[in-house]
């Protein structure tokens, strides 16, 4: 190891607390540094070159290294580096941004309120929401109904929302009035039921629960398109129609979180597009500048910002950096790549399926269980015995050995429980594919061959080869 490595490992864990982290055990090996990135690849501050598969943490939807971001910032800076837009002042990139999300999300949205993150984004919506229905004169309907395993940020409100119980457990969450219900993933839930059957029985798990608070009670439902953080978890194509009948019959706002599924991930530039919703609010924030400078937002629909706008009077609500006009020049700049280099349209009618057929044939490793894609999202449930549906046990941390093989062997691919997802940047060519397919299939079979040697595994079995 180089002394520049050990020396800022030292100091990363001298001074520096990282997000969702055990500092006691990384203390013990050291934090990985990165220290540069182009196109789909990071290298480490001992020159190993790594396939970033998860574009960053799900952001990085043009890839690394693109001089036009860089150009958008300093030209920004240059002229206006901040001002904000809370005393009836404004400025041109969040305006012009404003203007072209509204043209992406379509007929029924006017208007986006801005933040730096996902998770403020959420707060936000939960003050819009409940300040709209105060509005109308119905200010009892206060509870937001969420799902289980979903994730929406890591603020008070935004780890409220989300449905991942460890996070509960630190800190006095959940707040008040949020609910949650089971998230619709058919393989791990139900996988012998017709899969049409269970998303509308899943959807059907909403109305269950408003009729328990009392329509008149509930303002809200949020979900993500596909639940990202949770596993890429992604619902029968019954299931999201079925949530807007459903929040339609009640009248009952819908959010999507389109965070991860947002500025093309599905092939679509927005993931309600494609699976069927039309929701009252949308959350984004990673892909819109592709993660090069932190922004975030909703997008709201017209029946919400015509009462906000025409009845709400003042809204108290708002973050210093709403509407960065640095940021927002940055995100003009990662749409005009994402519109101008056809990404979006690409990843629909080409890197998608293509992706798709390649992880219908990862179906074939014996380890591989549920493998599922929509755009570019994937998924697989790493399976003891998948023609008898038998999972490994949890405490086994069998995700964790798949990922610590894809570590060494130079490939990002994250590890949710025992699930193993991935989320590689938009730009990703069909070549880059297949060199990306190779490397997760080298790993599966090193972590089979472990899973052997350790005795996890039932039986020996085949192992497939990449081609
Ligand atoms: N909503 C969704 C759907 C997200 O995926 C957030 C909100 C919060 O965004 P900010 O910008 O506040 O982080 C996210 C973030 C993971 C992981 O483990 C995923 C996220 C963040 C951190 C880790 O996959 N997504």
């Amino acid at each position: 190891m180089t002394t520049i490595t050990s020396e800022i490992q030292a100091e990363d864990s001298a001074y520096y607390l990282h997000p969702f982290t055990d500092h006691k055990s990384l203390a013990g090996k050291g934090a990985r540094i990165i220290t540069k990135a182009d196109g789909l690849y990071i290298w480490d501050s001992e020159g190993e070159k790594i396939f970033d598969a998860m574009s960053g943490l799900w952001c990085v939807n043009i890839g690394y290294g693109r001089q036009e971001l860089v150009d958008a910032a300093t030209k920004q800076m240059q002229e206006l580096p901040y001002y904000n837009s809370f005393f009836q002042t404004t400025n041109v990139p969040a305006v012009k941004l404003a203007k072209r999300i509204v043209g992406l999300a379509g007929d029924n949205y006017s208007h986006v309120f801005f933040s730096s993150s996902g998770s403020e984004s959420n707060d936000t919506n939960i003050r819009m929401v409940r300040h709209y229905w105060a509005t109308l004169g119905q200010p009892e309907r206060k509870v937001i109904i969420s799902r289980n395993n979903a994730y929406h940020g890591s603020t008070m409100a935004g780890a409220s929302l989300g449905g991942m119980g460890y996070m509960h457990a630190q800190g006095g969450l959940p707040i008040p009035d949020i609910a949650h219900i089971e998230q619709p993933y058919h393989y791990g839930l139900d996988h012998a039921k017709d899969k049409d059957a269970f998303g509308i029985e899943a959807a059907g798990w909403l109305e269950k629960k408003i009729l328990e608070i009392g329509a008149d009670k509930v303002a809200a439902f949020i979900g993500e398109p596909i639940q990202g953080a949770g596993g890429v978890i992604i619902p029968p194509k019954t299931y999201w129609p079925e949530i807007q009948r459903i929040c339609d019959k009640y009248g009952i706002l819908l959010i999507c979180d389109e965070v991860i599924c947002g500025f093309g991930r599905l092939g679509t530039w927005f993931g309600s597009q494609l699976l069927g919703a039309k929701p009252d609010l949308m959350t984004f924030a990673k892909g819109v500048t592709s993660g090069y400078l932190p922004l975030g937002g909703v997008v709201v629909g017209k029946r919400v910002a015509d009462v906000l706008i025409n009845q709400g009077g003042d809204f108290n609500h708002g973050y210093t950096y709403s509407g960065h006009p640095v940021a927002c020049a940055v995100a003009l700049a990662n749409i005009d790549i994402l519109e101008h280099e056809g990404l979006v349209d690409r990843v629909r009618q080409e890197t998608g399926p293509y992706l798709a057929e390649r992880y219908a044939e990862l179906s074939h490793h014996p380890l591989v269980g549920g493998a599922e894609t929509c755009g570019l999202m994937a998924g697989f449930m790493l399976m003891k015995d998948k023609q008898a549906h038998i999972t490994f046990d949890e405490t086994l941390e069998v995700g964790m050995i798949c990922r610590n093989h894809c570590f060494a062997n130079g490939l990002i691919m994250r590890a949710v429980g025992d699930r193993m997802i991935i989320a590689p940047p938009l730009m990703i060519s069909k070549a880059q594919i297949d060199d990306m397919m190779k490397l997760i299939y080298h790993c599966l079979d090193a972590t089979l061959d472990e899973l052997e040697t350790l005795g996890y595994m039932e039986s020996k079995q085949l192992k497939v080869n990449a081609a």
